[in-house]
């Protein structure tokens, strides 16, 4: 069902009474008239996505992809690499293309108000889905469907302090995930807010890998030449935390034992490492949205009400866990 103009019959009168009153829930008045794409009734949703950074990422766009499959809804999916203006240029292109719904992980928090006044504008319904926006104004999304990054940092470094008690000096060193993306600086200000409990707890240093192994790599290379006592690494992902793995034991030193580990996500790579000993503790971040992210956007399109803030649930792994999850895990 593509939110169309309505067939030239309709008297110019109707249609303007049509466009005027708009609707602020479904797809737009032109849509429900005219039926689906060429008269079917499929809902089309176009999905922005980040890229494909992380084995997150990548188990999240399956996800994405088999929902919409098995919702019988009709998927244009664009992958961004990681950039802000492609996200903007795809979702300009699905307003053209009239599709009945928007849905999209937002890279970075801030720049989304213009391109989404445009989508409001038009009739479209937007739904947040992974990642937040920093718009003042509610009205320019539906709804935001994610985990609470806050608390996935917080996690991380409540296990640190329980885990440090008796040490008089814990040299934390951080990989950042990517520069003004929402999980980035909320996993940063969960994690502080949680290590004050235990003052001889320090970040000693802190730089972004971008969500990415080869960035976690690189900067646990330059933090080990330039930090000879480091006990541990919070990762805001496991990718990061891999690349740091790669380099901590290519300086000689053994990852979960001379330095700890503490990573975010729990895809199958990082449970193996956990599993292995490389990792001590890893704070889940479920991937797997895509069934809710559909059945949202069904109640979206039918005028239904939706909550404004739809948290995942999620848990947390410790070695032994994770022996026992892997065989089950879907991501
Ligand atoms: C979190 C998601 C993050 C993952 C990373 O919901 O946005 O982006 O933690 C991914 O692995 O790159």
């Amino acid at each position: 069902m593509l939110n169309k103009i309505l067939p030239v019959a309709v008297s110019a009168v109707a249609l303007a009474a049509l466009t005027a009153c708009g609707s602020t829930s479904g797809p737009g008045a032109g849509a429900a008239a005219s039926g689906g794409a060429a008269g079917g009734d499929a809902i089309v949703m176009g999905f922005s996505q980040v890229g494909a950074e992380s084995g997150w990422r990548t188990a999240n766009t399956k996800s994405v992809q088999e929902a919409a499959k098995t919702a019988g809804i009709e998927l244009k999916f664009s992958d961004a690499q990681q950039k802000q203006e492609n996200q903007i240029k795809a979702i300009r292109s699905y307003i053209q293309q009239k599709v009945d719904v928007i849905a999209f992980s937002p890279v970075v928090e801030t720049g989304w108000d213009t391109v989404l006044l445009e989508a409001k504008r038009a009739n479209i319904p937007v739904i947040l889905t992974d990642r937040a926006v920093d718009s003042e104004d509610k009205t320019l999304y539906k709804t935001f469907l994610g985990s609470d990054f806050v608390t996935e940092g917080k996690k991380a470094g409540e296990w640190l302090v329980e885990n440090s008690k008796g040490e008089s000096q814990v040299n934390v060193v951080e990989l950042q995930g990517t520069t003004g993306a929402a999980p980035a600086i909320d996993r940063k200000e969960g994690f502080a807010e949680a290590i004050k409990a235990a003052p001889q707890i320090k970040v000693i240093a802190s730089q972004t890998g971008d969500f990415t192994r080869s960035g976690g790599k690189q900067v646990m290379e330059a933090f080990l030449k330039s930090n000879p006592d480091i006990d541990v690494v919070y990762a805001h992902n496991d990718d990061m935390g891999l690349g740091a793995i790669e380099a901590i034991e290519a300086a000689g030193k053994v990852p979960g034992k001379d330095i700890k580990i503490i990573t975010i996500d729990a895809v199958k790579d990082g449970m193996q490492a956990l599993a292995d000993g490389k990792i001590n503790y890893i704070v889940e971040c479920s991937p797997l949205l895509g069934d809710q992210l559909m059945d949202l956007a069904k109640k979206v399109i039918a005028g239904e009400t939706v909550p404004e803030r739809v948290v995942t649930e999620e848990t947390t792994f410790t070695q032994e866990q994770a022996k026992a999850a892997l065989p089950d895990r879907k991501y």
